[in-house]
Parts: structure tokens; sequence; C-alpha cells
């Protein structure tokens, strides 16, 4: 696998609580981080079905338009019993003014339409390494947990409040960001990423 020297790579996320995560993660390394709206970059369309597709989309447009190496995050909540939806269209669920309060509702009501008592649920993370050569490397990582309601905690960010992970009785939104991110979704793609990408 092609490796990551020290210099300048490209977080390409407009997501502020992902931005941080994943800041905190590279710290460690010899990498500076820069994020795509300090180089102005546009928000590419997420057309794609699938995570996969989607994290290579928005890797492979910012590394084209900076020139540099990006990493991209594609990832979401999949809820069993809604045949893993909200999924690729967490984002979406929030609408145009990023409401979560009111994406955790429509979840809570589509479980309650669904008259389940299934509330297992894993958070999905894909990360995209691209190239400006056009070659693109993927990562990917996932949580189980299950939802509770009403949602939890002002820590982290999205679904956080709604999501206790596997083993644990707290949200993410009440755990601190260490805690968090030696289990999440992200960590775990991340660490794939850093196995194959920056270690030496
Ligand atoms: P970028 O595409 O600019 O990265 P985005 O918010 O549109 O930002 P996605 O299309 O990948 O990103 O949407 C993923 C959504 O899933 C995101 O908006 C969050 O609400 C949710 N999500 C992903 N990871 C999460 C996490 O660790 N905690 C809570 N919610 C998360």
């Amino acid at each position: 696998m092609r490796k990551l020297g020290p210099g300048k790579l490209v977080i390409a996320t407009h997501n502020a609580g992902k931005l941080n995560e994943i800041k905190g993660m590279i710290e460690p390394f010899q990498i500076e981080a820069v994020a795509a709206g300090a180089l102005d970059l546009d928000e590419p369309e997420e057309t794609e079905k699938t995570f996969a597709g989607n994290a290579a989309l928005k890797a492979r447009a910012a590394a084209r338009a900076s020139g540099l190496p990006a990493l991209a995050d594609d990832s979401g909540l999949a809820v069993t019993a809604l045949g893993g939806a909200p999924g690729v269209y967490s984002a979406r669920w929030a609408g145009e003014k990023k409401d979560f309060a009111a994406a955790m509702a429509k979840v809570e009501a589509a479980l309650a339409d669904a008259g389940t008592e299934d509330f297992s649920a894993r958070f999905v993370c894909v990360l995209c390494l691209a190239w400006p050569d056009g070659e693109e490397a993927l990562f990917e990582g996932e949580v189980k947990g299950a939802l509770r309601f009403p949602p939890r905690g002002d820590k982290g960010f999205g679904y956080d409040p709604i999501f206790v992970p596997e083993g644990h009785d707290r949200s993410f939104a009440e755990m601190e960001a260490s805690e968090k991110r030696a289990l999440s979704h992200r960590a775990r793609a991340f660490d794939q990423f850093i196995a194959a990408c920056l270690a030496p």
C-alpha cells in the first residue's frame, strides 16, 4: 500500500464534528491536516448509494481540486428494524437546517411505526484516501449498539445522543471524546488507514 509521507493532507469534510474527531486522530502523526473549508473546496453532491461510493467521490473531488492527497469520510447510522435506514441518507434526514433533534425524532417515529422492539443499530464509516494522480484506497469501520430515547448527552454530534455502543450504558454524546474515540466506527476505519498508509 502506498504510504503517506510527512506533509499536507486535505480532510475532505464540511462536517465540523467529523473534522474535530479526524484532526484528533491524525495529531500524533507528521501530517498537516487541512480542512476542505479552509481551501474553499466545493461540497460535491453525494450521488452514490453506498458509503464507499460517496467517500470516494468526495476524496477524489478534493484531491483533484487541491493537488494534494485527500481523506474523505462517509458515514451514517444503520438501524436494523428500518432495513439499514437512514444509512447513506443520515445527513439528509436532518434536512437543510441540519436539525439532528428532528432527525432523531424521525428515527424514533419510524421505529414506532414499524411496531418493533428491535432497537439495534450500528454506525458505519468508510474513509477514502485519494491521491491527485487518481490512486484510491478505502478503509471501513463499524460499531454495533442500540438506540435509546429520549436523546441524552451534549457531547459529540449528529445521532450520538441516541446511540449506546454495545457493552456500555451511556450514549456516545455522554462520553468524553477520548472514550468515543476508543470505540467508534470512525476510529476503527482510521486504525486501518494508519496501519496501511502511516505506519512505517
Ligand atoms: P461531509 O459529507 O462533508 O463529510 P456530512 O455530514 O454530509 O459531511 P455524511 O454524508 O457522511 O457527512 O453524513 C453522515 C451523517 O451521519 C452525519 O451528518 C452525521 O449526522 C451521522 N454520523 C456519522 N458519524 C457520526 C458519529 O460519529 N456520530 C453521530 N452521527 C454521525
